[in-house]
């Protein structure tokens, strides 16, 4: 087995366990808040806290894992193998407002390959991405040079090799309640275009599901900047860059909306929980969007 296969056996048997605990719990249960605060800055429910505790004891004990990040946790932690190679980060449970309700949340990774100089420049560093979706099934969505989808049966099995994304879509997915604080004025005259022709709304609230149909079905996610946000929401190494890299490879688009890059190409951050604004997407809307 290679260093990445290894890693990913771990981030297979974590994503079992929390899918065991979310299969066989009361929604309502771990939906509670837990005393403590996550240093991101939001408040964490019980779920996220064990999803965090499963994934940084088994990967801390990876010996190919110099670095760990978390939403979870305050800082990066540097485990015992200080001339590793890898440092990955993880939102361990996405979506926590959806967890009472029994709609789809997941994990988020991105693991990130050092350069010579033992430094990471950006999304380009990454070597490996995916998510994990507890939904009505629980998938595993893997990009290294092609993105692969496993489903979880007694262990997690292929059952689609080489995903690409379509070139169009017929759905948008943005949070509309927020149209009247977003900070780039293009969304509000993009969205109106595409629903002259035909495209209809889809906002569940969990990137993992919003940023999968997306990637399925192809069409537009975006999570823009706005008055109360203005860095955006989603955070950039946990969850921007992993989503970024693997519609790279699928053959879709990612940008950023104010430098007008992709997502890749950001400076890695100062602060691990750095916000950004975001935007994936198909072919066909990322030509409208950017023209
Ligand atoms: P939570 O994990 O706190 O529910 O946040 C999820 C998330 O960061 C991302 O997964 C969603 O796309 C986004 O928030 C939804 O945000 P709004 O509630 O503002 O629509």
């Amino acid at each position: 087995m290679n260093d990445l296969s290894d890693i990913l056996s771990i981030i297979k048997l974590s994503c079992k366990k929390i899918s065991n605990i979310i299969q066989n719990s009361n929604p309502l249960k771990l939906s509670k808040l837990s005393n403590e605060y996550n240093l991101s800055g939001d408040n964490a429910k019980k779920l996220d806290l064990m999803a965090n505790i499963i994934l940084t004891t088994n990967l801390s004990k990876c010996k190919h894992i110099k670095t760990i990040g978390s939403e979870e946790e305050p800082e990066l932690i540097n485990t015992d193998f200080k001339t590793a190679p890898y440092m990955i980060c993880f939102d361990p449970l996405d979506g926590s407002s959806n967890i009472d309700v029994n709609i789809t949340t997941g994990t988020i990774f991105a693991v990130y390959k050092y350069g010579e100089d033992n430094n990471i420049v950006n999304g380009n560093n990454i070597v490996m991405a995916g998510y994990c979706l507890y939904g009505g099934s629980t998938q595993l969505i893997v990009a290294t040079d092609v993105v692969n989808i496993y489903q979880l049966d007694t262990d997690f099995k292929i059952i689609i090799e080489n995903w690409t994304i379509p070139n169009k879509g017929t759905f948008y997915s943005i949070n509309e309640s927020n149209k009247h604080i977003w900070l780039d004025n293009r969304n509000n005259k993009f969205i109106n275009k595409l629903i002259t022709q035909k495209y209809s709304a889809r906002w569940v609230g969990s990137l993992v599901a919003d940023g999968h149909r997306t990637l399925i079905k192809g069409g537009f996610f975006s999570y823009p900047s706005n008055d109360n946000n203005i860095d955006g929401k989603i955070r950039l190494l946990y969850e921007a860059y992993p989503f970024a890299y693997i519609f790279k490879v699928a053959g879709g688009f990612s940008l950023h909306e104010k430098e007008n890059i992709s997502l890749l190409d950001i400076n890695y951050p100062v602060d691990c929980h750095q916000k950004t604004p975001i935007i994936l997407s198909s072919k066909y809307e990322f030509t409208i969007f950017t023209n």
